[in-house]
């Protein structure tokens, strides 16, 4: 790159129609608080989507719509590489080669993958047993030096780091080993399903009222909080036990900048009535300018479409650089 600043790469898979509000604050907002600081490359990471099967017109819909929703987020295409994965083909070279010095072994440790595979279990394909190696491509192919994730992605990052470790030790500084970049506990690290407060809120969750989608209209928002679980005992504050509590005090002071010692004070002897009211408003008000910018960017296509040809162009002449050396190192013939 041009500058001396450090390389951020990030991404997130187009596998439902929008994000989740565990997903934008455990990810994009941090992200966009980046942009100034680093030179950041942000995908969408429709490769690693079907690992889990994806209808082809829903997919084409979701990758499309996600880059809009990083740009109504705040990521600017002006300031970060935007690029959809499957455009820069050395995503699955370079994931192809690392394939080859990444052990069976570590991919079974891998928590997502067991995670994933009881979910599926008609469709445990060898994609979702490798996916972790296809996200240390990414990764290593822009010389990354920081990887801003949740906390569900730590295992995926550490391995990354091994491959590149092992990688390096037999050909010499090939990759920067990347570090990961993650939020601290309470600052949005890990938001949790609203139905089940000890599993994170996820977008593939089949039940609708468990998750709070970023384009969900803010009387669903103000519904779904209500509805959160929480516990019998009605005081709001933030300990260990009150999980459903500690995670809408996590998603208030996230959405507000509130620290959560004051949201705890704010809502002493509230009930939980009027706390969840007040929570949900509040993450309404705040998706309210994102959303109203996102229909806008949707009904701009050929604005979309520049953005995502221009971002693949930048970050293949990156990627190429990367790819040419690993060939060279391994023993391919590069033309
Ligand atoms: P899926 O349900 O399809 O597995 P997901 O909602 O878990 O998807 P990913 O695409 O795997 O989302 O993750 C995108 C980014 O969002 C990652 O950096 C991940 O760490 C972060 N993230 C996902 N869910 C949460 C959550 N509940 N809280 C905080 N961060 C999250
Ligand atoms: N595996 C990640 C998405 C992802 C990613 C990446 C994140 C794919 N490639 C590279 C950071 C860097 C996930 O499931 N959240």
């Amino acid at each position: 790159m041009i500058n001396d600043k450090q390389i951020i790469f990030s991404g997130i898979q187009p596998s439902g129609d929008s994000v989740t509000l565990g997903n934008y604050l455990g990810a994009i907002k941090h992200w966009t608080k980046l942009q100034d600081e680093y030179n950041c490359i942000f995908s969408v990471v429709d490769m690693h989507a079907i690992t889990v099967r994806q209808e082809a017109a829903a997919l084409r819909k979701n990758t499309l719509s996600l880059l809009a929703q990083y740009i109504a987020c705040g990521i600017e295409s002006e300031k970060n590489i935007l690029f959809i994965q499957s455009h820069v083909s050395a995503h699955a070279e370079l994931a192809w080669i690392l394939n080859c010095y990444t052990q069976m072994g570590e991919l079974n440790r891998m928590t997502q993958f067991k995670d994933k595979s009881k979910k599926h279990p008609e469709n445990i394909n060898a994609g979702l047993f490798t996916y972790p190696v296809l996200m240390a491509a990414d990764i290593l192919l822009y010389q990354t030096d920081l990887v801003p994730v949740g906390v569900d992605q730590k295992q995926h990052l550490e391995l990354a780091r091994d491959i590149a470790h092992r990688f390096n030790s037999i050909y010499g500084d090939v990759f920067t080993i990347p570090e990961a970049y993650i939020p601290e506990k309470g600052a949005g690290a890990k938001i949790m399903s609203l139905q089940n407060p000890t599993a994170k809120m996820s977008k593939s969750d089949p039940n609708p009222n468990a998750c709070i989608s970023l384009l969900d209209k803010p009387e669903d928002i103000v519904r779904k909080i209500k509805r959160a679980v929480t516990d019998s005992e009605a005081e709001v504050c933030y300990r260990e036990g009150k999980d459903g509590v500690n995670n809408l005090l996590t998603i208030y002071s996230s959405v507000t900048g509130i620290s959560i010692d004051d949201a705890v004070k704010e809502f002493s002897g509230s009930g939980y009535g009027d706390f969840k009211l007040r929570v949900g408003e509040a993450v309404a008000e705040h998706l309210i300018p994102i959303q109203k910018k996102y229909d806008d960017l949707m009904k701009n296509k050929d604005y979309l479409e520049s953005i995502y040809k221009n971002g693949a162009e930048v970050a293949s002449s990156v990627a190429r650089r990367t790819i040419n050396k690993v060939k060279k190192k391994v023993g391919f013939i590069v033309g």
